[in-house]
């Protein structure tokens, strides 16, 4: 087993390795920018090395500054955290030719799945469904005009180097092909240096589910069951639950067994994840595969009782799988809410600022990877990803409670963050319903503004509160204002609640 492991990440995502670290005996080495040195994981580290300014060209991004720091310290091994350079070959050969262990999958697996046409060809030598149109990339128009009558519209442009929606146009009929196929190609060439874009089928109101897969380093691979990613905002996931309400165990079973073909067929090994899209008829296709461990993954943990940082160290260092795939089962239901810093009123903008006060949730079924504190000041330079809030229930209707009541107990002074938009989730039929495919959350953004009908509940509840602190003459009991009996518990919200915190710290 490794005695030393550089995390090569900031955040949420380092606590989280720090902690599996710490589990596991090992001595846990953080790195961070000039911005980062109070953050929470320099904090828990046992060592901690600056790399560079702010800017994460000069710090997260810096391979040569992450191994050199990788080898004074003496690190065996190297966790990429998801995000920077996780999935990026360079990097882990960057690491084996130092002689320090990637915690992932080789570079060569990373390099296939790396090009979403190279992994079609391999998945089209596996004999995997995928989404039917081009596994290459398209040579002219007139080879477009002619895939795109073939497969019929609407039709999906995607760049081959590309992923999260970059480079992706959908077009509904011939008449816009030749313009959207020009600005998909500039659109690849500008994010990826690859204009390459290949053709899919456009599958109509998908679902985004993705099926968690390990591999060990002697041939064993495992899933470990799906997570339903449907609700994104912009290509960003938003929200994610474990398991699928849609997927029964049959279902899982085929997913399943495909995605260890993906693997296999990608010699990978470690942690990864197969994404499929899945249409109204609930027939999947396999999308692409993440070559990392993902944010989403407490779900995966929670429903399954296996820790995937522990497990993804475990297979690093060679060990091998110690249980089989009918010993996994899927318990109970989880929901994660991902909490950034983002102003709802304000387009979602990042909303970056010292944090003043802040109460966690806790509690049954509540878990919350957090990668901040009290009194720190949230950076403007990297993802505003603060924490994620996980609900763990025996089912679904019980996670979601579990939420509801962790969110209200959330309380983060000091900046905007995204909180409210999941109580108007939460509370949303369609959710509750689980009628969920890739165009909810438009849907739902559209129908009517997330914060206006929340920030008018505060507002009400900070007046309330407000004179609730004024009367703070009032008999305190137990140090909190006694409510007057007609208003029951629900009533106290969440500002009122501050409030009084707040008058108490005076
Ligand atoms: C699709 C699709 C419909 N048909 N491909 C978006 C980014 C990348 N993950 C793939 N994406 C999609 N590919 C075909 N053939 C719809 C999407 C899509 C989507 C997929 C998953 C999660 C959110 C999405 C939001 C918009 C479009």
């Amino acid at each position: 087993m490794f005695k030393k492991v550089l995390i090569a990440n900031r955040g949420e995502i380092a606590v989280r390795v720090i902690r599996a670290c710490h589990e596991l005996g090992i001595t846990a080495v953080a790195v961070y920018s000039d911005v980062d040195r109070a953050s929470l994981h320099v904090l828990k580290a046992d060592e901690a090395h600056r790399i560079g300014a702010a800017a994460a060209s000069e710090s997260y991004l810096n391979i040569e500054k992450i191994v050199d720091v990788a080898e004074r310290s003496g690190a065996d091994a190297i966790h990429p955290g998801y995000g920077f350079r996780s999935e990026n070959a360079k990097f882990a050969r960057a690491c084996s030719e130092a002689g320090v262990k990637f915690i992932g999958p080789t570079a060569a697996a990373m390099e296939l799945m790396g090009s979403k046409t190279r992994a079609r060809q391999q998945m089209e030598k596996a004999g995997i469904p995928f989404v039917p149109g081009t596994s290459r990339g398209l040579e002219s128009f007139e080879q477009a005009e002619q895939v795109a009558k073939e497969i019929d519209y609407p039709i999906m442009l995607k760049a081959a180097a590309g992923g999260g929606g970059k480079g992706m146009r959908l077009v509904r009929s011939r008449d816009e092909l030749r313009t959207a196929l020009e600005s998909a190609k500039s659109e690849a060439q500008r994010s990826f240096g690859d204009s390459e874009v290949y053709i899919e089928k456009a599958i109509v109101s998908p679902r985004h589910i993705e099926m968690q897969v390990l591999a060990d380093e002697h041939g064993n691979t495992v899933y470990l069951g799906e997570r339903e990613c449907s609700i994104q905002r912009r290509h960003q996931k938003v929200m994610e639950e474990a398991p699928s309400p849609i997927v029964d165990a049959a279902m899982r079973r085929r997913m399943g067994e495909v995605a260890i073909r993906v693997a296999k067929a990608a010699g990978y090994t470690n942690a990864g994840t197969v994404e499929f899209l899945v249409d109204r008829d609930r027939n999947f296709y396999f999308l692409e595969m993440n070559t990392r461990l993902q944010v989403e993954h407490p779900v995966t943990e929670l429903v399954t009782g296996l820790d995937l940082v522990h497990l993804q160290i475990r297979i690093a260092a060679g060990d091998r799988l110690r249980f089989a795939q009918e010993e996994v089962n899927i318990r109970g239901h989880a929901i994660e809410c991902r909490i950034y810093a983002e102003d709802p009123d304000n387009n979602y903008f990042p909303s970056p600022g010292k944090i003043t006060l802040l109460l966690t949730p806790d509690g049954p079924g509540i878990r919350c990877d957090s990668g901040i504190y009290e009194g720190w000041t949230v950076p403007i330079d990297y993802d505003p990803l603060l924490a994620k809030l996980i609900g763990y229930g025996t089912d679904r209707d019980q996670a979601i409670s579990r939420l509801v009541r962790g969110l209200d107990e959330y309380l983060v002074g000091g900046i905007k963050t995204n909180i409210p938009l999941f109580r108007r989730i939460l509370s949303d039929q369609d959710f509750q319903a689980a009628n969920l495919d890739t165009g909810y959350l438009d849907r739902l953004l559209r129908t009517n503004r997330v914060s206006r009908g929340d920030q008018a509940a505060d507002v009400a509840a900070i007046a309330a509160g407000i004179f609730a602190a004024l009367d703070s003459a009032q008999p305190m009991r137990n140090g909190i204002a006694h409510e007057s009996p007609a208003a029951g518990p629900r009533a106290a919200s969440t500002w009122k609640r501050a409030s009084r915190i707040e008058a108490l710290r005076q």
